[in-house]
């Protein structure tokens, strides 16, 4: 790739005008105008990724000014195209964008304050901090997946609520780096499966990463890698803006997701850096941005951009008014019933019928005591979930017999049939799951989808990004432990447990029966502003919760489930499956007149939001603990203290019938019972 001159920058048919309202500009200077925006706030912040917006500028304008849908003031206007920033470092890009076409949210200072504390001007700019940002990546290829859950959500709210209320497009501009992560794949050919046709991606075929041409890591045909996954692809001169256009135009009636291949030039204009991957990731030096201005003919100081650029942007940024007030007369207009559920899908309230039916099912799993595995049990709950919360849309990564996911009020999701609930997400736990984090984004949806808690590590990156965007999905893992049994230690979780409830901002809970799979499930649904996974077992587990409570137990996270007979000594503390052998230990001390309490924690990071006091009268400090969790030890130092005890794993599972691995592993009453004792012992000296 060769450096753009100042003569390639203004090679003939490179540009063409643009005309919005009564602003007509220039196609090439508008583009310069996100150039020089970008070029200076990283000069001035001393770092980020000029290369990236300098080069899909022109594209760029393309998209804003003649194809995507969107009205700056209005930026959650739900039928707006959704446009996805999947190579995040070019946050610049958005940025110029979002300031110049006047979304409120972007200033001028904001630009000259990128990447320092308190600006919304983030190095990547994580979900929430201003309008107009549908989401980013900063890991690459998420933003990408994000955008296939995004196209999916608009399909299935189509199908639901009609094309006149719902019909956009997603679009996303991806890098070779998003390409290149194995996350790409994942989504990108479940997109070609389900015929995803208004997805159209932007692809920077610069050919250049961080460590130089992308040729020292990649040979790949990517254009006939997307044909293969059933898209639509083609190749154009990303500087050209008529031939980005007809592309663009062309996808507008495809049958397939698009994938436009933008051969464009990293640091486009930067005389000595284009073409090359000093471009990528670094401020361009004083020099060199003189040198840029030169060959753009660009002669503004900086952050400056002249008054008729300004104006046929703002153009651009105001044009979709109309389109959207026709929108809002048309749901003005919408029979009301369907506008009412389409209102209420979007409000991401849970219908008020859900709580009454969810404590039925409570009240009835107390009185009849089945022996349940946590899975059975939550496949219980959403069969009342699915039918009270018709947002919800179900999957799973090809264990939908394992997960017990799928409802009977689920129809399936199909290539080109989108009036469904369940996703047949195929062997994708990644994909998977920033695909559920893209539908929760798009809004109106509230995904749920399972695969085996041990495979969390596979779906962990978009884990950690729905607590950071602060986003509500629920994922249903099931297999929770040695519990499994046979299949042996690759299947066994062991650190998983510690390492999801390490996410900030992410609950993890680990029910112990049908009562408390029912409340967790209730809990996950209200979380607005968070994602949850629910870790269940697969062997069956008795019902421990004997008397019907209308109140949410779990909620905090940790309650007591038996109180000792006299003051309690000992303290045993328990989630999921082993809340039984708890329970059992108990009894052991009893009988021997030592007071032992029982406490089930479900959840620990509700515990820990808990009062205090609420914290100190479940966990009494004289009291010995005693945790049982047949899992890594790690995190439980904080509930048992220094003279506590923890009856658990201490390395990896193995292959057997799963009773015979809690016998082999210690994980017993009997042994907890005696670690009490013993510790009993220690504290009486
Ligand atoms: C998952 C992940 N790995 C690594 C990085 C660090 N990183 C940022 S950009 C980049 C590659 C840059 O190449 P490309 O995607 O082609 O972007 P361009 O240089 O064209 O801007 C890398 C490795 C990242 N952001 N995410």
């Amino acid at each position: 790739m060769t450096a753009a001159s100042p003569a390639e920058t203004s090679r003939p048919g490179a540009d063409s005008a643009i005309e919005l309202g009564s602003s007509k500009a220039s196609a090439r200077r508008m583009a310069n105008a996100i150039r020089a925006l970008a070029m200076d706030a990283v000069e001035a912040a001393k770092s980020g990724h000029p290369g990236m917006p300098m080069g899909m500028a022109d594209v760029a304008t393309v998209l804003f000014t003649r194809f995507l849908k969107f009205d700056a003031s209005d930026p959650t206007w739900p039928d707006r195209d959704r446009f996805v920033l999947s190579a995040g470092h070019g946050s610049m890009l958005l940025y110029a964008l979002l300031y110049l076409t006047g979304y409120d949210g972007i200033t001028l200072d904001d630009i000259k304050r990128f990447r320092q504390w308190g600006s919304p001007c983030a190095g990547h700019p994580e979900y929430g901090h201003a309008p107009g940002i549908e989401t980013t990546t900063g890991p690459l290829g998420q933003g990408l997946g994000n955008a296939v859950g995004m196209a999916l959500a608009e399909r299935i709210l189509a199908a639901r609520f009609g094309g006149a209320l719902v019909d956009h497009r997603t679009y996303v501009i991806a890098s070779d780096g998003d390409l290149m992560e194995g996350i790409s794949h994942e989504a990108c050919s479940l997109a070609g499966h389900l015929r995803l046709s208004r997805l159209i991606v932007l692809y920077d075929d610069n050919g250049i990463s961080i460590d130089g041409s992308t040729a020292l890591a990649d040979s790949t045909d990517v254009l006939t890698r997307f044909e293969a996954m059933g898209w639509q692809a083609s190749r154009v001169d990303g500087h050209d803006p008529r031939a980005i256009a007809a592309a663009l135009d062309a996808a507008q009636s495809s049958e397939r997701p698009v994938l436009i291949a933008c051969k464009t030039v990293i640091g486009f204009g930067a005389p000595k850096r284009a073409g090359t991957s000093k471009a990528h990731g670094e401020a361009l030096g004083p020099e060199e941005v003189v040198g840029a201005r030169v060959a753009l003919d660009w002669p503004y100081p900086a952050f400056e951009i002249p008054g008729g650029v300004m104006s046929a942007w703002r153009a651009a940024g105001t044009q979709g008014s109309r389109e959207r007030k026709a929108w809002e007369a048309r749901l003005a207009a919408t029979e009301p019933r369907l506008r009412d559920q389409f209102e209420s899908a979007l409000s991401a309230e849970i219908p008020a019928t859900f709580a009454p039916a969810i404590a039925t099912l409570k009240a009835k799993l107390s009185a009849e005591k089945p022996a349940l595995a946590t899975r059975k049990a939550s496949e219980m709950a959403l069969e009342v979930v699915t039918a009270a919360v018709p947002t919800t849309v179900g999957g799973s990564a090809d264990l939908t017999g394992s997960n017990l996911t799928k409802t009977k009020n689920e129809a399936v999701v199909g290539p080109g049939n989108y009036a469904g609930r369940f996703i047949h997400y195929g062997v994708r736990e990644h994909g998977m799951a920033a695909m559920m984090n893209g539908m929760a984004l798009h809004g109106g949806l509230v995904p749920y989808s399972g695969t085996f808690l041990v495979f969390s590590d596979y779906c962990r990156p978009s884990l950690r990004l729905a607590a950071l965007m602060k986003k509500r999905v629920i994922h249903v893992m099931t297999h929770d432990s040695i519990g499994l049994g046979e299949d042996g230690p690759t299947h066994q979780p062991i650190e998983h447990l510690a390492a999801l409830r390490a996410i900030p901002n992410l609950l993890l809970m680990r029910p112990a029966d049908g009562v408390e799979t029912a409340e967790c499930w209730e809990i996950a649904l209200k979380q607005k502003a968070r994602p949850t996974v629910l870790a269940l077992s697969r062997q069956n587990l008795p019902t421990l919760r004997l008397e019907h409570s209308d109140e949410n137990l779990s909620a905090r996270g940790a309650y007591v489930l038996k109180e000792s007979d006299g003051p309690a000594q000992v303290i045993f503390i328990a989630s999921g499956s082993e809340l039984e052998l708890a329970v059992a230990a108990r009894d052991i001390l009893q009988r021997q007149g030592i007071g032992a309490r029982v406490v089930s924690m479900p959840c620990s990071q509700l515990f820990d939001e808990q009062s205090e006091h609420y914290r100190a009268r479940i966990l009494e400090p004289g009291a010995v603990k005693v945790a049982i969790e047949a899992a890594s030890p790690f995190g439980w130092d904080r509930y048992i203290g220094a003279s506590g005890a923890f009856v658990g794993m201490q390395g990896f599972g193995a292959s057997a019938p799963y009773k015979e691995l809690y016998k082999e592993f210690g994980i017993t009453a009997e042994a907890a019972a005696e670690a009490a004792l013993a510790r009993l012992k220690q504290a009486r000296g």
